[in-house]
């Protein structure tokens, strides 16, 4: 007889599935390794059929069609990849004011992964007690205008909390963002009987000290999860080439036709149009800055 669950969290070869309430401890059955040959038969997020070997024990017996995967390079090669959760709908994108500093160009590189996994995303900048960047009205402008949900709160006093948590429910969420920018402490908020361990920030570097060391996913209150996840750097732009990068900022469409050049890359071509609508105030000058420095990372 088998059980339905969801994968929660993973340890090795060894995967926790939530099924009718409890948590059990599951080893993966060998077909199911070799029913697929993805670097990841079972990943956090993936429905389950398991039997049970004892009350908290048991067998992945089947994995269940992904509707959608977040994905990363590998870690044993560039080529393949790596899914880091599966069936969520939603990503936010999170970034700190402060400790760590803003960086709006990881904003950006998340929003295209988003895209990438078919997930709808939504920025969140955390920390608003530490202070206002002067960034901060042209991001909120700039992601309005892209029809992007921006929320701007701080976990530690609760400011901005409601529509947040009103945009996760119902909803199954990733939280994507840098060590140290509060991702586990907004979750022990959203829910406090919780207790996630939250990391400091080293005074010396201004960085988190990559506190969360697993992909884990927790059921809210009021239906959807949120999926937890260690401070991710290289969230895989897999397999986007340079002149795909344009693409990815909608804002930039109606202009790309209208370079001098064909094949204008829009960095340092006379006569671009796209950086003629960044100087006529059309396109956001941080969105364009954020697009070069992807440009120029791949
Ligand atoms: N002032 C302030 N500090 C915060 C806020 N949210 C989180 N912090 C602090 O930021 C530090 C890092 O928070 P974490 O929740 O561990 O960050 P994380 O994103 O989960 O980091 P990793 O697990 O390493 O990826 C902790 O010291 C938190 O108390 C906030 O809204 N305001
Ligand atoms: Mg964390
Ligand atoms: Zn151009």
């Amino acid at each position: 007889m088998t059980h339905k669950g969801i994968v929660v969290r993973g340890h090795g070869k060894t995967f926790i599935v939530r099924s009718e309430g409890k948590d059990i401890s599951c080893e993966v059955r060998g077909k199911v390794k070799h029913a697929t040959s993805a670097t990841t038969p079972v990943a956090v997020g993936d429905d389950v059929l398991i039997s049970l070997n004892s009350e908290n024990t048991g067998m992945i017996e089947e994995v269940g069609e992904r509707r959608t995967m977040l994905f990363r390079p590998a870690k044993s090669s560039e080529r393949k990849r790596q899914v880091i959760a599966a069936n969520i709908d939603q990503l936010a994108a999170i970034v700190s004011v402060k400790s760590p500093r803003l960086k709006p160009g990881l904003i950006d590189r998340f929003l295209i992964a988003a895209e990438l996994g078919n997930l709808e995303p939504v920025v969140v900048v955390n920390k608003i007690d530490l202070g206002r960047p002067d960034l901060l009205p042209e991001l909120e402008q700039g992601y309005t205008n892209l029809n992007i949900p921006i929320f701007i709160i701080s976990a530690l006093t609760g400011e901005g909390f409601k529509q947040f948590e009103e945009a996760l429910d119902n909803h199954r969420t990733i939280f994507a963002g840098h060590s140290g920018v509060g991702k586990s402490t907004i979750l022990n908020r959203l829910l406090p009987d919780l207790d996630l361990r939250v990391g400091e920030i080293s005074s010396s570097t201004g960085k988190g000290i990559h506190t969360t060391s697993r992909v884990q996913l927790f059921e809210l209150k009021r239906g959807g999860f949120v999926v937890d996840t260690p401070g991710l750097k290289v969230l895989g732009l897999w397999k986007v080439a340079k002149d795909e990068v344009a693409g990815y900022f909608p804002e930039f469409g109606s202009y790309l036709g209208d370079c001098r050049f064909t094949g204008c890359s829009h960095t340092h071509e006379p006569d671009c149009a796209v950086k003629k609508a960044v100087e006529n105030g059309h396109i956001a000058e941080f969105r364009y800055l954020n697009y070069l420095t992807i440009y120029n990372s791949l």
